[in-house]
């Protein structure tokens, strides 16, 4: 009201009465719980609203918390969404300013005090948050679950046209409908330096994404320093010294994801797309045979030498602690057979193992012995669907990835692989690398993970989806507007009731809004179709 008010005293709009109407409309637009990508499970909101200042706000620990001042990641939580929350404000820190009676709390409670841990599979994200005058309650049964209202915190406040800030009176329950909502980056077809990880990870946790799988290395380059094999990057990279991920990189990406609540899968894809691998670690992959002779070109990992097995156990081994997440992945795809055929010894291998002229076979017992080495790390493996296409039984825990669209649909995959009691993660309908003209994200949106022929304890199997931007055609330069917003449809497909958010063009407003949004935190997120946003060029 107090916008209003100073319209009408002002006397800069001829026809009040018209613009009161107006104004009132804007304001019911999206300024409710509409106005959160993606969508909560439970909520109500009204039109009652309630006046929010920068100079007395705060965030405040709830007295029955588990989780006190002091805690990590919820302290870093408060210094992040202060300025999220007031993107006008630039200095202070939400330190009371202001006598009590005028200031908004936004209180936390958590039951579990897990500030010092790391997120995992089965780390619940539920919150429950009530807005209302002069208070906000935000409830969680972990820190994690309190990261994830903040970000529906502060995405329910808005500004009027004249800059003051509003929250209308809320009451949200909210939870994820997948356990697993990933993003892959590719950082072997091109580098992609620290920063643009860390921005992204910022970017993930705007659509509540909970896994950054990091394809960290690939037949073009192998980025990561290993502490073990130092030769692998300084060999392998594109460049030994700028090109790479030393062991500080890598910790503050996972500190970073974790304050986020975010988990860092790490997937050193072998026995193919290992090219890069070869040049600081001889010995590792099959020599191809012209004829008789070597050719001088290599294939995938040779699977026939005990000093494979012997490398891959220590740098898993390495991996495995560097990584604190219990999942490893272990790629598996896109093997190409004919190096391996060519080599005699690899085919005196086959014979004596009784493998005939079927290449599946060697691929099958290569990866089990990679399976059994996560196995004894305590880690649970990741494996891309060619592993299960040419080996069913591989162990009961393991997590098959479905990347190929065809020949099978990945629905058929879904039905084949739930079938065998397998757990499984979705990709193929998600490759945000793959551009085309016009709003593809709504075949992002409409993708059903659970419309496939089979049980409601196969359906169960499905743990969730990834959106992958495999890197051939992206580096730091286009990676933002690559990913945002098309990547949030996946978000909210992977989070939202399937219900609620069934049509793609009441969700287009919504995601133009979050696009918006986004765009006013820093990310550069490409636009939808036609149209402006308020705060265009910070
Ligand atoms: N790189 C690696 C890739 C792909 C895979 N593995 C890939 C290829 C084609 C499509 C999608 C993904 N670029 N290492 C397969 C998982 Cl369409």
């Amino acid at each position: 009201m107090e916008g209003i008010m100073y319209m009408v005293r002002c006397g800069r709009y001829s026809r009040p009465h018209f613009n009161l109407l107006l104004l009132i409309i804007l304001q019911l637009g999206l300024h409710t719980v509409d106005g959160v990508w993606p969508l909560p499970q439970k909520f109500t909101s009204s039109t009652e609203r309630y006046s929010l200042n920068s100079q007395a706000f705060y965030f405040g620990y709830g007295k029955q918390s588990a989780a006190k001042q002091g805690c990590s990641v919820l302290d870093a939580a408060f210094k992040r969404y202060f300025p999220l929350i007031f993107p006008d404000y630039t200095s202070g820190n939400g330190v009371l300013r202001f006598n009590q009676e005028q200031a908004f709390t936004v209180e936390i409670s958590v039951d579990h005090d897990d500030c010092e841990s790391y997120p995992n599979e089965d780390t619940s994200e539920k919150y429950n948050l009530s807005v209302s005058a002069g208070q906000a309650s935000l409830n969680a049964e972990t820190v994690w679950g309190a990261v994830r209202g903040l970000e529906t915190f502060s995405q329910l406040v808005y500004q009027d046209d004249f800059g003051s800030y509003f929250v209308n009176k809320t009451e949200i329950e909210d939870f994820p409908r997948f356990q697993f909502r990933g993003i892959l980056l590719d950082t072997s077809r091109h580098y992609l330096p620290v920063q643009a990880i860390l921005k992204t990870l910022d970017a993930m946790a705007y659509s509540k994404f909970n896994v950054f799988h990091w394809h960290i290395v690939d037949d073009p380059s192998f980025p990561y320093q290993s502490r073990t094999f130092a030769d692998l990057s300084s060999k392998g990279a594109f460049h030994p010294m700028t090109h790479i991920y030393t062991q500080l990189d890598v910790k503050r990406v996972i500190s970073h994801a974790r304050l986020w609540g975010i988990r860092v899968l790490p997937e050193f894809d072998s026995p193919g797309h290992t090219q890069s691998w070869g040049k600081g670690q001889p010995g590792l992959l099959t020599p191809c045979y012209k004829g008789s002779t070597p050719s001088g070109s290599f294939g995938p990992v040779n699977p026939v030498l005990p000093s494979t097995y012997e490398f891959m156990a220590k740098l898993f081994k390495e991996v495995s602690l560097v990584f604190p997440d219990s999942y490893m992945h272990l790629g598996g795809d896109e093997v190409n057979f004919s190096c391996w055929r060519s080599n005699p010894d690899v085919r005196a291998f086959m014979q004596k193992m009784g493998f005939g002229q079927d290449f599946t076979k060697l691929e099958a017992f290569y990866m089990e012995n990679i399976m059994n080495i996560t196995s004894a790390l305590n880690k649970t493996s990741i494996v891309w669907q060619d592993v299960f296409d040419y080996h069913e039984r591989i162990p009961k825990d393991t997590v098959l990835h479905i990347w190929k669209g065809l020949p099978a649909s990945y629905r058929d995959e879904l039905s084949r692989m739930t079938k065998a009691g397998m757990r499984v993660l979705l990709a193929a309908p998600w490759y945000i690398n793959h551009i085309s003209y016009g709003q593809d994200w709504r075949n992002s949106y409409t993708v059903q993970p659970q419309n496939f022929s089979g049980t409601e304890e196969q359906k169960k199997l499905v743990i969730g989806g990834e959106v992958c931007m495999w890197g051939e055609y992206v580096d730091a330069t286009n990676l933002s507007p690559r990913l945002w917003p098309r990547a949030s449809a996946a978000a909210e497909r992977l989070w939202s009731d399937e219900k609620q958010t069934f049509s793609v063009n009441k969700a287009f407003p919504r995601l133009q809004d979050f696009r918006c949004k986004l765009v006013r935190r820093g990310i550069k997120a490409e636009p939808l179709h036609i149209g402006h946003c308020k705060h265009e060029y910070e």
